[in-house]
């Protein structure tokens, strides 16, 4: 459709080399496209244009010391996209990888994401190209007081309000907080994901894997599936992944496979969940450490998790890390359904080869939205200055990814695309912002 078309090759030659920024944007503009069609007025109020140029996007200098006395300097970033329902809201992420580009791609992803959890949140993300491996304490404590000495002039608790992504965890968080309270004397819920004794929410740290699996048991139920007896295989090993291991256990299901950006662990038994927790959130060591709990496990460096035989396959480490060879393999191996737990880990080739042989897809903005949305409590809690149980979040996380669920389900089937979740969540999420773009005028 040439409006869709038009907004994309004007966004492409504009932004150029922001190739997973075009990507995601792709992704939603070319899949909402009978909406677009059927709704003339979005046309008229450019609310593509508007939606694929970011409020603004705040660059700037980090610099920090490090153990020997050297200065270094990173780059610093948050893109606030979209507050047309909400204040900004969107994670950090940390990672040398990071780029204008990919934080422009995960914060106009987070612009549906956020709709889709029916709470009323913004799109924003941010990060640092900062490399948190290997640094000390205080390296990173270091960093994240000097980002947040620039970061606090755009944040604030009904402005934007960061919280983790990779490399961003409860004690990155915890640092930030610490250094925005110290310059604005404000004690308020500026971030999210904090630690429970200052303003955290029960179940946030675990909300993410937990929500992508209450959603794929809503959608394996479509086909008279359960996780019960499953193979699963989970890539990653970080936050995402190790809660999306634990309620895949849960629920029956048997986590056989789980990797890091060095390699994977293969444990038939299914993996040591303790385990991993130590390693990883305790020690913050490498997956090969594994083999020292589990002898008879296997640990490759060579290969890909991909190739590990599994009825349900869950992509939780980052984006573009399942590409089209995976998805033959996965599907030649009998896979059932796939359920993103990361943001945009398939390629587009990739979703396409899953759905063309029938297998169960769950997008990313969907699938992923209940750390967000958890998120999203962990600011209402803060509000009313008061804290619910774990089973209270829980079970409203719960509901909250039944209604996502229920709501691209309804969307995909009212546009003809029955079955096709990716339409589904970016028709539910885009119509909604849409609407209140169109409500609030030219702004
Ligand atoms: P963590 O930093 O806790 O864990 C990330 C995991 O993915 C690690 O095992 C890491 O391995 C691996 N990984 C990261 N980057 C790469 C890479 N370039 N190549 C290979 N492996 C990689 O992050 P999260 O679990 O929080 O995030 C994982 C994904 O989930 C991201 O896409 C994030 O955007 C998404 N997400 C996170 C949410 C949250 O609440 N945390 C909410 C919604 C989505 P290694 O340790 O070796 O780097
Ligand atoms: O990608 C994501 O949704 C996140 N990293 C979580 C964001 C948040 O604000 O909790």
């Amino acid at each position: 459709m040439s409006y869709v078309n038009d907004v994309l090759q004007n966004l492409i030659a504009k932004n150029p080399g922001e190739a997973v920024f075009h990507q995601a944007a792709t992704e939603v503009l070319e899949s909402i496209a009978p909406v677009i069609e059927a709704n003339p007025a979005y046309e008229k109020a450019g609310i593509l244009e508007r939606l694929t140029e970011p409020d603004r996007a705040i660059l700037f200098r980090v610099p920090w010391v490090d153990d020997q006395g050297k200065v270094q300097v990173n780059k610093g970033y948050r893109v606030q996209f979209n507050n047309a329902i909400g204040p900004y809201k969107g994670g950090l992420r940390l990672h040398p990888s990071v780029n204008l580009g990919v934080i422009k791609f995960l914060g106009f992803e987070q612009i549906f994401k956020n709709s889709l959890t029916g709470l009323p949140i913004g799109g924003g993300k941010g990060g640092s190209d900062f490399d948190p491996k290997g640094k000390s304490d205080r390296e990173v404590m270091a960093f994240c007081q000097s980002f947040m000495t620039e970061l606090y002039k755009y944040v604030g608790a009904d402005i934007d309000v960061p919280a983790g992504d990779i490399g961003v965890g409860a004690r990155e968080i915890g640092f930030l907080y610490g250094q925005y309270k110290r310059i604005t004397g404000l004690y308020e819920g500026v971030l999210t994901g904090k630690g429970l004794t200052y303003g955290g929410s029960l179940a946030r740290k675990e909300a993410t894997g937990y929500g992508l699996v209450y959603l794929m048991k809503e959608m394996l139920a479509t086909k008279g599936e359960s996780f019960e007896g499953k193979r699963v295989v989970i890539s990653g090993s970080g936050n995402v992944a190790i809660y999306a291991a634990e309620k895949a256990t849960a629920f029956g299901g048997k986590v056989v496979a789980l990797c890091d950006s060095t390699g994977w662990i293969y444990d038939e038994a299914g993996v040591d969940l303790a385990a991993v927790k130590q390693i990883k959130e305790v020690e913050r060591k490498r997956l090969r450490e594994y083999k020292n709990y589990r002898p008879n496990a296997e640990y490759h460096e060579d290969g890909v998790i991909w190739d590990v035989p599994c009825d349900i396959a869950l992509p939780c480490a980052t984006q573009n890390e399942l590409h089209l060879e995976h998805a033959e393999t996965l599907i030649k191996n009998g896979v059932i359904a796939v359920g993103e737990g990361a943001n945009m880990p398939s390629t587009p080739d990739a979703i396409h080869a899953f759905q063309k042989a029938g297998v169960l897809f769950a997008p990313a903005k969907a699938a992923n939205a209940g750390g967000v949305a958890t998120s999203a409590l962990e600011m209402s809690q803060n509000s009313l200055r008061l804290s619910w149980t774990f089973e209270e979040v829980d079970q409203r996380l719960h509901g909250i990814m039944v209604g996502i669920f229920n709501q691209m389900a309804a969307a995909a089937e009212k546009y003809g695309h029955a079955g096709d979740y990716v339409v589904g969540a970016n028709i539910a999420g885009f119509v909604k912002v849409a609407d209140a773009m169109l409500a609030q005028g030219v702004v």
